[in-house]
């Protein structure tokens, strides 16, 4: 063994036993700001299934790279085996790192690419050791993340040998953060980065943002809004963001930034920004190689043009092509890459056309300039036509582009998909896109099976790594949005996503539940207990959330024109923003077949077009997606499109409340801290499903005049409304949408000194659970208090960060109290005190019966 190829070695002497045992420590409250590097404590009981005297970590310390890996491995190991470790220097090592030219005595396989790396159990000078061999400084980082993670799940690594290269070279972490310190769809506090108008002096925040990421093998982080502010380029503000790029380096995670095309005119002087005008070139060319004076490994530029109210090359009569190619020629000569996103449509399409579609406009826009963007441009494909819903089918353009690269855009942030307060693990329906073959010669279109069981070129993974036709680049990014929040992302589990993307980028053929086991057991331990019941909560809970909201390919029916949170089942209609479900008295659903809709479905290619096509063979998720119609219509042996939708909005809520008991059955297996985080949004999680499930029921029930078979919608035998009951002080309202409260109405409190409501309780005598609906919203702390027979039951205030500024479908929220014992005529009294604009308003009580 040559010495050399190492220098500053660093040992950690200690008996360790890697074996398979429980964690230890569960029970110490955490933040969550770890992430699932937590490197808990490995508990020491079992068998050795790797055992070291001695652990000695050589890597060389040129770059600062190399340096964070080996500092990262150290600290790791000194986390999960204890702090009883010591330097010796003197025994042979047992975690060698190195890139491949440093290692090649150790005769690595062949094939470890750039970002790639080899793990190998060695004998080195007679004792084991581990080998962690990088096709680069950033591959040996990665290797020594997955050696790290390995251990924590107390994985047997006694056989260890195994190549990894990443499948995307673009695996990206985007962040809408705006300079103000806001972060559009962010739902986790304010912006790691910016903050009143500048770069935050403190960058903490980035640096541990940068090691997640890159422990998950994300390379690049692109860190402001793509509704980019052009003042990031401006001179004066460059060496801020040199500043972020610098935080995030020694992670290997490159920098990228949003621009707006039109920043040569705008900050630039320029009377035009027409990307055909040399002037405009030029004035790229310098702006790209000033930024690259600052940061030499800058990663290059997202832009988001003639969208939503952006300008655009459609300005000039120019193309997308137009636009990406002048940047993308100031960007090449430094090696960087710019993705364009194909996000660009009209949001005022007229909704009495019948042809009109949203849907159609990327395919229509960037199909046809397939070939025109050079090599350096990426273009930025949302993984659906319509912009992250819950459910859509799998983007055309991501089968339409054949001599452009492309990468498929993802969002961690769930803008669409309950913002962080709804627990939904994502991975499922990300890996159902992935794995979606777009030529399906098949007829079997369920969209949940795996279809790309024997790889063919056309699944959607192969395709946008840029392997189905030799591109260059491809990849995949998401919409991370991360904030201030300790925990990053607000709810615990929402790391989950983040972790997920990460690991499907890196492999795509990694399966949802895998990926989230392994995210469990780093982020809680190594408890099957805990394991299984996070896992069964998070498998289902996509799928709840799509049955609560919207099913069938309605998309998701929320209030589209404002938060995208709670439900709006009419704001989608009437406007020109093209989310249209065409819902009617008669029937549902866009019809977007070639014969007599606005032939959407023949974006796609022929076997899969001819599917979508045909009502009888569209998958039955998409159904209301590619079809319109009657709430009659059944499949065979099927229920009518009424009845599902009352059947799946009332599976869905009974779900969520499923995954309120079972994580009850956790307590005092995970930690204080984040168990009580979790249980509290799991039960704001299930009162808003219910939320949800009215909503939509009891608009359908009317719509359609079509009663529930099962007797559920519109009927609620439990439930006393608020404005039946005494009010004192309290003034009944409407609410707008009427669906979004019981009834269509609520009570307010005005007076400053508080109201109250009250009515006697005239079932049988017994044990009860008593649900206060409630509307919390964000300008004011109402109080509440529950009263029964004068006795205080309970009291509490509006204090959520609901998206709400009114009563209604974001603000409705259930206040739960188990175990009251009534009789019949027990007086049961609320007392609201509004406080500033939040008028302490209730919608109503149910009281439920509970096994005694
Ligand atoms: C950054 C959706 C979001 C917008 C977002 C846009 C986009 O429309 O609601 O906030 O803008 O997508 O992806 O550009």
């Amino acid at each position: 063994m040559g010495t050399k190829a190492y220098s500053r070695p660093i040992t950690l002497a200690l008996l360790v036993t890697f074996a398979v045992a429980m964690t230890a420590a569960q029970t110490q409250a955490e933040t969550g700001r770890e992430g699932w590097l937590r490197y808990a404590r490995i508990g020491q009981t079992g068998t050795a299934s790797f055992q070291h005297e001695r652990i000695k970590v050589y890597g060389p310390g040129e770059s600062e790279v190399m340096r964070t890996a080996r500092r990262e491995l150290v600290h790791g190991l000194k986390e999960m085996l204890g702090p009883n470790w010591v330097h010796s220097g003197i025994v042979p090592g047992k975690f060698l790192l190195g890139s491949l030219q440093q290692m090649q005595w150790f005769h690595p396989p062949l094939g470890i690419e750039a970002e790639g790396f080899w793990l190998s159990l060695r004998k080195c000078e007679g004792q084991a050791c581990v080998v962690i061999v990088g096709g680069s400084d950033r591959g040996v980082l990665y290797g020594v993340f997955e050696v790290l993670s390995k251990l924590a799940r107390v994985e047997n690594v006694r056989g260890l040998e195994e190549t990894q290269n990443p499948a995307n070279p673009i695996r990206w972490a985007e962040e809408w953060d705006n300079l103000d310190g806001s972060v559009e769809r962010g739902y986790a506090g304010r912006s790691i980065f910016f903050d009143a108008g500048e770069v935050r002096r403190d960058l903490t925040r980035v640096s541990e943002y940068a090691r997640l990421l890159a422990s998950v093998g994300i390379n690049g982080c692109n860190i402001n809004n793509v509704n980019a502010n052009p003042r990031t380029l401006q001179r004066d503000f460059l060496p801020q963001i040199a500043r972020i790029a610098d935080a995030m380096r020694p992670w290997g995670v490159r920098i990228g930034m949003s621009v707006d095309v039109s920043s040569p005119k705008t900050i630039g002087g320029l009377e035009t920004f027409d990307p055909l005008d040399p002037k405009v070139a030029a004035w790229w060319q310098s702006k790209t190689d000033e930024i690259y004076k600052l940061i030499p490994d800058f990663a290059g530029f997202v832009v988001k043009a003639d969208s939503e109210g952006r300008v655009g090359p459609s300005a000039y009569g120019r193309t997308p092509a137009d636009a990406a190619n002048v940047i993308a020629r100031a960007l090449k000569p430094h090696g960087g890459v710019i993705l364009y996103r194909a996000f660009v449509y009209n949001h005022h399409l007229n909704w009495r056309d019948p042809k009109a579609d949203r849907a159609r406009a990327a395919y229509d826009i960037f199909h046809p300039l397939d070939g025109m963007f050079d090599d350096n441009v990426v273009v930025q494909i949302k993984y659906g036509p319509i912009d992250f819903q819950a459910r859509e089918p799998v983007s055309p353009l991501l089968g339409g582009l054949e001599k452009t690269n492309e990468a498929i855009e993802l969002q961690v942030t769930q803008e669409y998909t309950g913002q962080q307060r709804h627990l939904v693990y994502l991975a499922p329906m990300w890996t159902e896109v992935l794995n979606f073959d777009l030529s399906r010669a098949d007829r079997r279109l369920d969209p949940r099976e795996a279809e790309c069981r024997f790889a063919s070129e056309w699944c959607v993974k192969n395709l946008v790594a840029g392997k189905t036709f030799h591109r260059p680049l491809g990849g995949m990014v998401a919409v991370v949005n991360v904030g201030l929040d300790e925990n990053w992302l607000a709810h615990p589990f929402a790391m989950a996503n983040l972790y997920a993307f990460g690991r499907l980028a890196w492999s795509p053929e990694l399966d949802a539940q895998r990926i989230f086991e392994e995210w469990s057991q780093l982020t809680f331990g190594n408890d099957p207990a805990i394991l299984k019941v996070a896992t069964r909560i998070a498998m289902a809970s996509w799928r709840a959330y799509e049955d609560y909201t919207g099913p069938l390919g309605t998309q998701t029916l929320t209030d589209i024109l404002g938060s995208h949170y709670g439900p709006g089942i009419e704001s989608s209609e009437e406007n020109g923003w093209g989310q249209w479900h065409r819902a009617d008295h008669l029937g549902i659903g866009m019809d977007r077949s070639v014969a007599s809709g606005t032939g959407f479905a023949g974006q796609y290619r022929p076997q899969l077009a001819q599917g979508y096509e045909s009502l009888e063979t569209t998958p039955i998720e998409l159904l209301l997606f590619f079809h319109h119609v009657p709430y009659t219509y059944k499949r065979p042996y099927g229920k009518t499109v009424i009845q599902q939708i009352y059947d799946s909005h009332y599976q869905g809520a009974n779900e969520v409340a499923m995954f309120v008991r079972d994580w009850r059955a956790l307590k005092g297996k995970v930690d204080e801290q984040r168990y009580n985080e979790v249980l509290a949004k799991l039960e704001y999680q299930a009162g808003h499903a219910i939320v949800w499930r009215d909503a939509i029921c009891n608009y359908f029930l009317k719509l359609s005049g079509i009663a529930d078979e099962k007797g559920r919608a519109g009927h609620f035998p439990d439930r006393v409304e608020a404005e039946t009951m005494q009010l004192r002080g309290y003034v009944p309202v409407e609410v707008t949408p009427w669906e979004n409260a019981s009834g269509g109405r609520a009570i307010e409190c005005h007076d400053e000194h508080g109201c109250s409501v009250s009515f006697k309780f005239a079932k049988v005598a017994g044990r009860y659970e008593i649900d206060v609906e409630y509307f919390d919203q964000n300008n004011g702390e109402s109080k509440f208090r529950l009263y029964l027979n004068g006795l205080l039951l309970d009291e509490w205030a509006g204090t959520a960060n609901l998206p709400a500024t009114n009563i209604g479908g974001d603000s409705s929220t259930r206040r739960r109290v188990h175990g009251v014992v009534l009789k019949p005529g027990d007086e049961i009294r609320i007392d609201g005190v509004p406080d500033g604009k939040e008028p302490a308003a209730l919608d109503y009580l149910e009281i439920f019966s509970e096994p005694q």
